[in-house]
């Protein structure tokens, strides 16, 4: 069900990142039923501080209203639920606190294995976005400087050479700069797992830009919470892009 994630050059794909403190319940249905029709491929759930006991309610909610796969990305170890399809077991490798690298992943080992959730290893790195992102706060990490590709082409290698199945390049959530196409591009060129690239994209054609740039997944949320009408328009333009990027080239 999840397997498309980890399927790179087959299509682009586009999720929606749910922060279940922000999303009340009725507008989160309605959300979710844009989300079918915009055929979104995935809900991701989960965010850096939570205050609300309502994680384990909204992927419910979602599950309800939804055949969308629900994976959980979380922002700590307590973000964890059986209900979820499966979870991006992140480590933070652009940082340097052991917390984030590995720490909150022993804490949540043993009850995902009790849960059998399916987890996909995923290199979790920060670029900067232009402002302090509540990530980079709480996980008390520098984000990579959105003008070095070379420090992310090197993170993002070794997060693949130590097994990682995705890398999730992430400007924040809100972040006022999406990740350059430049540094998508480079970390793209160099490594052979899919690449997820998320945080401040609030238009459709942010999202070509980033599509263009070889993305293979867009993450967006926050637009959402308050114009949930962009959904379709970004999801049309990831969707063709994606049919762009199957049609045979002239010399082949
Ligand atoms: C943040 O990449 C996601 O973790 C999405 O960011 O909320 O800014 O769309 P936005």
């Amino acid at each position: 069900m999840i397997n498309g994630l980890l399927t790179p050059n087959k299509r682009q794909q586009l999720a929606v990142l749910i922060d279940p403190d922000k999303q009340p319940i009725e507008s989160l249905v309605q959300l979710v039923v844009l989300a079918n029709n915009a055929k979104v491929d995935f809900f991701f759930v989960g965010g850096s501080l939570l205050l609300e006991n309502r994680f384990e309610h909204t992927i419910e909610t979602i599950k309800k209203h939804s055949e969308i796969p629900v994976l959980i990305f979380p922002g700590n170890s307590y973000q964890l639920s059986a209900k979820a399809d499966g979870l991006l077991f992140l480590s933070l490798v652009s940082g340097r606190n052991p917390e984030y690298l590995i720490g909150q992943q022993v804490i949540a080992a043993p009850f995902v294995k009790e849960a059998g959730l399916k987890t996909i290893p995923t290199a979790y790195l920060l670029i900067d976005g232009g402002r302090i992102s509540t990530t980079s706060y709480i996980t008390q990490t520098v984000p990579i400087p959105n003008d070095k590709p070379d420090i992310a082409v090197a993170t993002a290698l070794a997060g693949e050479m130590l097994g990682m199945k995705l890398i999730y390049l992430e400007a924040g959530s809100g972040a006022l700069n999406i990740v350059s196409p430049g540094l998508i591009k480079a970390v793209k060129q160099n490594v052979s797992i899919p690449v997820i690239v998320g945080g401040g994209i609030r238009s459709a054609e942010q999202a070509e830009e980033i599509c263009r740039a070889g993305a293979d997944i867009l993450v967006v949320g926050n637009v959402l919470e308050k114009e949930p009408e962009l959904l379709m328009e970004i999801s049309l333009a990831v969707h063709a892009a994606e049919a762009e990027k199957a049609k045979p080239t002239h010399e082949g």
